[in-house]
């Protein structure tokens, strides 16, 4: 067991951990962002995450939904593309979508689990995505919920794997009452990522990022407005795209959570934590990075 490295989140460390937009760059330098997800009633779940990517900065914003759904996703993105996966008699992601999506992956960032419901096939989708990893993953909502009992085939990754559960979604992977986790949160999230060999960000008031490696990262940003749906969405959309524009997957993870949690905090701010929306989270994120750049 390494020792560990604790640190407060701040704006200086955003500052200097992201990527610098070189004046040739072209959108191919910032990558492109695979969002997976969607299910019959919840197209709101990708289109915050795809929204999200594309105003943290990722290059190419994509994303994958049950075919049913791809018109419905095509109305409601406009700088996203859709791309049409096979779908069960249900409407959600069938088996026979993963070799569409394993063919997608190549040079892409997946975050997968957005409004992807927890009918049986779908979840037996993410399984077998997980079993062989084709990128960097960011797993989220019923993704993880796929996980449970299976944390080894993450544990194999040739790619970084961020996990982002609330608390309940990780007391689910363990076992445990949401109570449990809320009691314990920085040595659950320091244990759970060590032995899953993830990056994993344990969300809720002051949420924590922890390594594989034993690294540690508080945050200091957020508020109870922000417990609304949708918001955690948003949030696997922001680590998504600071992945795909080349930042190591902690701190990918560590920026975008301080920033999530200070447009939220901007947006509460200059309304209500009541009124508070996830949609707001988005719209304050030019504010926020603007205080980078
Ligand atoms: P309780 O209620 O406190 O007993 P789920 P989800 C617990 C999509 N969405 N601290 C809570 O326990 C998502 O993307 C779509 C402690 C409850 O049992 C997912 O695909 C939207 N406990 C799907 O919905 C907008 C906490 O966990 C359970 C906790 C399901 O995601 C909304 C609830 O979590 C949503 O994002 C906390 N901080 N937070 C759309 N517009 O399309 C939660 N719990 O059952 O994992 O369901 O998070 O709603
Ligand atoms: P989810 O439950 O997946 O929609 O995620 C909720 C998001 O809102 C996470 O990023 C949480 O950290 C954030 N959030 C929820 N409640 C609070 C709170 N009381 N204080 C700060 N952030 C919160
Ligand atoms: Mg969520």
């Amino acid at each position: 067991k390494q020792p560990l490295r604790r640190f407060l989140l701040d704006q200086d460390f955003c500052r200097q951990l992201l990527p610098v937009r070189a004046i040739d760059s072209h959108k191919g330098s910032f990558g492109h962002v695979l969002v997976i997800g969607g299910a019959p009633g919840m197209t709101g779940a990708v289109t915050l995450a795809a929204t999200a990517a594309v105003r943290s900065g990722a290059g190419l914003v994509t994303a994958a939904v049950p075919a049913g759904l791809s018109s419905v996703m095509a109305m409601k993105l406009t700088e996203a593309m859709s791309l049409s996966l096979p779908e069960t008699g249900s409407g959600t992601l069938s088996l026979s979508a993963l070799g569409v999506i394993e063919k997608a992956a190549g040079n892409k960032v997946i975050v997968l689990g957005p409004g992807l419901s927890r009918q049986q096939e779908t979840q037996d989708l993410v399984r077998s995505f997980l079993a062989n990893i084709p990128c960097p993953v960011v797993l989220d909502a019923d993704g993880l919920f796929a996980l449970s009992g299976c944390q080894d085939f993450i544990k194999n990754s040739s790619y970084p794997v961020v996990l982002t559960p609330h608390p309940g979604e990780m007391a689910r992977l363990l076992g445990v009452s949401s109570g449990e986790i809320q009691a314990n949160r920085r040595e659950i999230v320091e244990k759970a990522a060590r032995e899953w060999q993830a990056v994993l960000v344990l969300k809720g008031a002051k949420t924590v990022v922890a390594t594989p490696e034993g690294n540690l990262y508080v945050n200091p940003t957020g508020n109870p407005g922000m417990a609304t749906g949708g918001s955690g969405d948003v949030l696997a959309g922001m680590i998504g795209a600071l992945l795909a524009q080349g930042m190591k997957a902690e701190h990918a993870a560590a920026v975008a959570v301080y920033l999530h949690g200070a447009a939220g905090d901007e947006g509460a701010r200059r309304g209500s934590q009541a009124s508070l929306t996830a949609g707001d989270i988005i719209d304050y994120l030019p504010l926020i990075f603007q205080r980078l750049e």
